[in-house]
């Protein structure tokens, strides 16, 4: 894929999203899928410290090799790259998989709400298709224009329906005429900002929907509410410092791996939970 176009990069600053962006033939994302799948299988029943689903909804580029690769992608780096510049990291990373003929939803969120990062215009969201992801199947949908607020009130519902950590939804009124329904094919990718509104909805298909959203920061972003902050250097260099650096994992679930995915997750968990009256749900991938 070419590096994003002076009116790409315009569109992104005026909308807040920008899509769809190929960064691979759909085959080579159909057997990310049977890595996914494969891995969903072997994993099953082994001995790792959380059930597998907890590590795929919650930053698995830490301890799978498949999803780092992915994430530091030379396609899906010169896209986000027009958008943060030259100097890269991977703050976080989710699946969001929803089995076929699923209720399970998103509701309308910001994402920099609970995130410790402020209101930042120095992260953005790479979601990249690994299914095929239309409105039947719970497409992403996306406000235009609403990153240039700041955050917005939100409303923790803890529904067990919502795949979100707490089940958070805006306290304002969204107007659904407003939204983009961000349909996609596999290997295509949408970029979207910290601050933009966005949901998604049921996935009524035969077919699991899968998407795999990476967390973008450059140095200028800061963690503002947990005490320290990890990150892994994507491309350039880190001038700023104020993330901990740690590598890519070099096998699926090695003790390395492991062991500073729980110091992450613990880290991070600091800044997710704060203020929040119930338990949070970021342990569950696939619904
Ligand atoms: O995959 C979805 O339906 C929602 C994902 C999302 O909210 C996000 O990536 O920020």
């Amino acid at each position: 894929m070419p590096k994003l176009t002076e009116d790409q990069v315009a569109q992104y600053w005026r909308d807040g999203f920008l899509f769809p962006l190929r960064v691979m033939p759909e085959d080579a994302a159909i057997n990310l899928r049977k890595k996914l799948e494969d891995i969903e299988v072997r994993y099953a029943a082994r001995d790792i410290p959380h059930d597998v689903s907890q590590y795929l909804r919650t930053s698995p580029h830490i301890v799978l090799p498949f999803v780092s690769d992915l994430a530091l992608d030379r396609a899906v780096l010169d896209a986000v790259e027009g958008i943060l510049g030259p100097d890269l990291m991977i703050w976080g990373a989710d699946f969001f998989i929803k089995e076929a003929d699923s209720t399970k939803v998103v509701s309308w969120h910001q994402d920099l709400t609970y995130w410790g990062l402020g209101a930042t215009s120095d992260q953005v969201t790479a979601w990249i298709a690994l299914s095929d992801v239309s409105v039947a199947s719970g497409c992403m949908r996306f406000v235009a224009g609403s990153h240039k607020q700041a955050i917005v009130p939100h409303n923790d519902t803890f529904d067990a329906d919502n795949l979100l950590s707490r089940g958070q939804e805006i306290a304002v009124e969204v107007d659904e005429a407003d939204a983009t329904n961000i349909e996609l094919s596999p290997g295509e990718m949408s970029l979207h900002h910290g601050l933009l509104f966005h949901a998604s909805g049921p996935n009524t298909s035969k077919d699991r929907r899968i998407g795999l959203a990476i967390r973008f920061v450059n140095p200028n972003a800061r963690q503002e509410v947990a005490e320290r902050d990890y990150a892994m250097l994507a491309r350039g260099v880190d001038r700023a410092g104020s993330f901990i650096h740690f590598a890519p994992p070099a096998r699926e679930f090695d003790t390395a791996s492991l062991s500073i995915y729980e110091e992450i997750r613990e880290a991070q968990r600091a800044a997710l939970a704060e203020g929040a009256i119930g338990e949070l749900n970021t342990y569950t991938a696939s619904m």
